[in-house]
């Protein structure tokens, strides 16, 4: 082994060109060929796919990089991630997954021989088969590249705390143009070479899209360069479609790249680094779309133009130019010299190959599930609030889960980080910065605090990075928690949607180890950020994890801190799913013990008798459930005011903390029984359900459950504006006082004071609205209230 890439040789380049000749032959055989695999007679119209589908354009730049970066690898012996943005060119990457022979190891029935070929070509984008991106079926992967934008992204991700680990990261033309990756450049400025691995960038300018040309690959290249040295990098350029000429020059730039990360590596590890970020070196690489492949189509110019795109060659059973064309294209890799009689890759193929547990689609880097260490965490219930009489004292819950996250910190310097967009202070969670410093290799000043090359705590003003880089250090083995505004959750729902679609698929797959789940916090929500207005009044996320997949997807809304450190806590220790939390950071009341709330969390909903009242075991007139910490106060005081007004009332109080246990145990596996869900919310009473969310999201999980029109829900309807926190309730009719009218209204019978307990209700609301325009704050009785101080005053 040695530190540094020595030149290319001759002989070597025999190896990486044949290597690559077999991977455009398998991705073009991929795309089009359902028989005669290695083309041991004359393409005839039968042999070719009735339907044409996968994408060429971007595959032979893939392979190509990748042919070299193994050469890196067998030199060096240097641990190597595979990141493809254009992850469209699936085919390239399952075709180096099979020539390295692990795809034969996690799929038997694919085997290196004739047999084996045929299968690999048909099951490629067909039904029953693989799809046509980098999936999770692709050994080498942690990284679809289906929704793009996440490349660079999921490489800096992969590499925080894995100090031996080079990311390559190939970032599509058009990819560069979205949003995410655009921001992801700015990984550099959180990558401690000390305790970090690396990633290396290659921007491939191949100048096409779908339909049309690319920004970058028509700017000039000045411009071109100077945007990415402002990004704080070494630009190495290399450009061409010259054979070999190509081949060397990026060897060298490969060499180049290589020799500059491990000097900084070195530097730092050494104690000898300058203070401040280093300048990382990235590749531009230009080379045509479609390299290799039809060159004029048609009349048209294909390779080199967004043409090439997709499946350059069309209706090739019926075209018998296209077919002719095709097979030319097709023997233009001498595939008589990459595979033996038997359909077997050649010795000369295979010696591009490094050892299969260092190779990139062997690596156990992407699956990180192999690697991954349990985390340590403390006994949370060391950490319990007290809770002598409920609801009296206020408490910020969600300092607790600071205090939680503190000690992961301590316990798991190099397996844990909290990512957050600017908000761990804003979200309760700084106790965190007791234990680590945000990370930041850019210049530190005076008025910084908490900010230095050492930390560990990821603060980016971008949920895309802060989400997709908490994916990777998942999907590479290690735990954490995205923390973010309810609001602005909703910018990277994408990812989440994406990242679930990934646990979900990779289920499946025997070979892929179990990764932590990818915990998210949504504070700040909407029911809280009065002040700051509608934009920031949002529960969109809470829904798009209700509509995920009931293999990963978890929902808790812990009513106070104890819940929250019980449902943190297990969360932190699960595996394989997306766990969102839903709680506020404001000072809240705290209803239950940490016995109390152990129990409840286990549960997941639970009668809480003291809140109803106590004849409520024989038949209660009406039953009233809540999920969310608002909207579990507003039906605790909406309960204690019915209970002091109408005393003959037979009512009950039923707290969800797993939103998934209201769906059927068919739909969901924490699903509860027909029975249980009878015992919370009886067979045939009404219930009025407080929710957090869309009202609509109760209806859904509540479907086919016994009478499930007689739940009346009230939650966020979309009225938002800059007001009072009780005005938020109240403008989407969510209010304790909406809660008992909708009571009165739905009882099974009326019991004496209905009457004035409603005029009462209507006289609230009417004083709220007088009181809120004068006095700029909500009514006494509302701000200060406290569970078990009556009502007398009102
Ligand atoms: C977020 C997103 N928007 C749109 C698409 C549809 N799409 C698939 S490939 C592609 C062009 C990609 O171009 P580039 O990144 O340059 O890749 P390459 O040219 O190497 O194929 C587009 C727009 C997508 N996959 N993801």
């Amino acid at each position: 082994m040695s530190a540094t890439l020595p030149e290319l040789t001759e002989s070597e380049l025999a190896g990486i060109d044949a290597w690559w000749r077999a991977n455009n032959y398998l991705t073009v055989g991929q795309i089009y060929l359902m028989a005669n695999p290695l083309l041991r007679e004359p393409l005839a119209p039968e042999h070719i796919k009735p339907r044409l589908l996968g994408h060429w354009g971007t595959s032979p730049g893939l392979a190509f990089v990748y042919a070299h970066v193994s050469r890196l690898i067998r030199h060096t012996g240097q641990d190597c991630l595979y990141i493809t943005g254009p992850g469209h060119g699936g085919p390239a990457l399952v075709g180096a997954s099979y020539l390295e022979g692990t795809y034969t190891d996690a799929f038997p029935k694919i085997t290196q021989d004739n047999e084996g070929l045929l299968r690999f070509f048909r099951q490629f984008s067909a039904p029953g088969g693989i799809p046509s991106h980098v999936s999770v079926t692709t050994p080498g992967s942690i990284h679809e590249g289906g929704e793009l934008g996440y490349a660079l992204i999921h490489a800096f991700g992969s590499v925080f705390d894995n100090p031996d680990l080079l990311t390559i990261a190939v970032v599509g033309d058009g990819e560069a143009e979205t949003g995410p990756l655009e921001g992801s450049w700015k990984g550099i400025s959180f990558l401690n070479p000390a305790h970090d691995g690396a990633v290396l960038p290659v921007l491939h300018l191949n100048g096409g899209k779908i339909a049309a040309p690319t920004v970058l690959s028509r700017k000039p290249r000045e411009e071109v360069r100077e945007l990415f040295e402002g990004h704080g990098y070494e630009v190495i350029e290399v450009e061409g479609h010259d054979q070999p000429g190509i081949h060397y020059r990026f060897a060298e730039a490969l060499g180049r790249a290589y020799a500059s990360i491990t000097e900084i590596q070195r530097k730092a590890r050494a104690g000898e680094a300058e203070p401040g970020r280093p300048r990382w070196p990235m590749i531009v690489l230009r080379t045509p779309k479609g390299w290799t492949g039809p060159h004029i189509v048609d009349g048209q110019l294909v390779e080199g133009t967004w043409r090439a795109h997709q499946v350059p060659l069309s209706g090739v059973k019926t075209n018998a130019e296209h077919l002719a064309q095709l097979e030319q294209w097709l023997r233009s890799y001498r595939p008589e010299e990459l595979f033996d009689d038997d359909g077997h890759p050649v010795e000369l193929v295979r010696s591009a190959n490094p050892e299969k547990a260092k190779s990139m689609s062997g690596t156990p880097y992407a699956n990180g599930g192999l690697l991954s260490k349990p985390l340590d965490l403390p006994d949370f219930r060391d950490l319990a609030v007290p809770v002598e009489q409920r609801a009296t004292e206020k408490l910020e819950s969600t300092r607790k889960l600071g205090e939680l996250m503190r000690e992961a910190y301590r316990r798991n310097p190099d397996n844990f980080r909290l990512f957050c967009p600017d908000e761990t202070n804003s979200n309760r969670l700084g106790a965190v910065f007791e234990a680590s410093d945000r990370a930041w290799m850019e210049e530190v000043n005076d008025t910084d605090s908490k900010l230095g090359p050492d930390g560990r705590v990821m603060e980016v003003l971008s949920e895309h990075n802060c989400h997709g880089w908490l994916e990777a250090y998942n999907l590479t083995g290690r735990h954490g928690l995205f923390a973010t505004y309810e609001a602005f959750a909703m910018v990277s729902a994408s990812q989440t949607i994406q990242h679930g679609k990934w646990l979900q698929e990779a289920a499946h797959l025997p070979w892929r180890a179990d990764v932590p789940s990818l915990n998210i916090l949504v504070s700040s929500t909407a029911w809280r950020n009065d002040h700051n207005g509608f934009s920031h009044q949002g529960p969109g996320l809470l829904q798009v994890v209700l509509n995920g997949g009931p293999e990963h997807s978890r929902i808790y809304l812990p009513p106070d801190a104890n819940c929250l450190l019980s449902v943190a806590d297990h969360c932190f220790r699960s595996k394989n799913y997306v766990n969102l939390i839903v709680q506020d950071k404001q000072p809240q009341p705290q209803w239950l013990t940490m016995d109390e709330a152990v129990e409840h969390c286990t549960r997941g909903a639970s009668i809480w008798e003291w809140a109803g009242t106590a004849e409520d075991a024989a038949e209660p007139d009406i039953v009233m459930a809540c999920a969310g910490d608002i909207m579990t106060m507003e039906t605790v005081a909406a309960a204690e005011l019915i209970k002091a007004k109408l005393p003959d009332i037979r009512l009950r109080v039923v707290n969800v903390v797993d939103l998934m246990t209201l769906k059927r145990p068919k739909d969901h596996p924490h699903g509860m029984s027909e029975l249980d869900f009878n015992e919370l919310f009886t067979d045939n009473r009404d219930v009025i359900f407080a929710f957090h969310g869309y009202p609509g999201a109760i209806h859904q999980l509540v479907h086919g459950r016994p009478d499930a029109d007689r739940f009346r829900v009230r939650g966020f309807i979309e009225q938002g504006t800059t007001t009072t926190p009780f005005d938020m309730v109240v403008r989407n009719r969510a209010s304790r006082y909406h809660l008992v009218m909708d009571v009165l209204n739905n009882m099974k019978v009326t019991r004496r004071g209905s009457g004035e307990l409603m005029r009462f209700c209507q006289r609230q609301l009417a004083r709220h609205e007088e009181h809120i325009v004068e006095h700029l704050e909500d009514m006494p009785e509302v701000r200060d209230w406290k569970l078990g101080e009556g009502f007398e005053k009102q």
